[in-house]
């Protein structure tokens, strides 16, 4: 069966679950779910996954969600190329980082957090951009030192592992919202040397873009 991934181009969390099944080489359909149009607050949507959050991933007979757990099984049964170290602190080590992007960056600055602070919270763009800097800019101080004395040519050594999965989609995210990224060698060279991997280069919001 071909795996099935509910996606919307521009969801980080997304971009994370393409990198990986591109990474680990299995075939996928997409099923866009509109974030623009809040498709995933629909009914029909929501009886699948209560969150209403994107990605979902059915694969193997089963309806995953949670981008860092649907990368987890994958890493589980698919085990190669492996996308953590084996040795328990190094292992601890990778997923430190993929946690502090998961848990202590991305949540602040997820779309329903950033309409919250200009709809109910009636606070204007401004201070909506500048929450989003502040706390990205804290996230990846944080990243750029806990890299510094392991990585290689990526976050951990010299080949990708999940921390690079989930480095990739935030530094576009970051961009996107013109937050300066000069002060984070160690991550600017790492999300390099991932997107010129085709695994990465493929996972890339244009490149599965909706058609105008
Ligand atoms: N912790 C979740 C976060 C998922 C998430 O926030 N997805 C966003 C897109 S990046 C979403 O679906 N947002 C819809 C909404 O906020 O209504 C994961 O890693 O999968």
């Amino acid at each position: 069966m071909t795996a099935r991934l509910f996606d919307y181009f521009r969801s980080s969390a997304a971009y994370r679950v393409r990198i990986a099944l591109n990474l680990k080489g299995i075939s996928y359909t997409r099923e866009a779910v509109s974030l623009a149009d809040g498709e995933q607050k629909a009914d029909a949507y929501r009886a699948l996954n209560p969150q209403g959050f994107v990605p979902m991933l059915e694969i193997d007979g089963q309806r995953l969600t949670q981008s860092v757990a649907i990368i987890q099984y994958l890493d589980a049964a698919y085990p190669l190329p492996p996308l953590l170290p084996f040795e328990p602190a190094e292992r601890a080590h990778v997923q430190a980082m993929a946690l502090t992007i998961a848990c202590d960056i991305h949540p602040l600055n997820n779309l329903r957090v950033l309409k919250y602070l200009t709809g109910p919270l009636a606070q204007p763009p401004e201070v909506r951009d500048d929450w989003y800097r502040h706390w990205v800019r804290e996230g990846l101080s944080a990243l750029e030192a806990m890299a510094a004395s392991r990585a290689g040519d990526f976050l951990f050594g010299d080949a990708p592992t999940m921390a690079d999965v989930l480095l990739v989609p935030q530094m576009y995210n970051a961009r996107r919202f013109d937050v300066p990224l000069d002060d984070y060698p160690t991550l600017l060279r790492s999300d390099a040397a991932a997107c010129s991997l085709e695994p990465f280069a493929a996972a890339h919001p244009d490149r599965v873009a909706p058609a105008a």
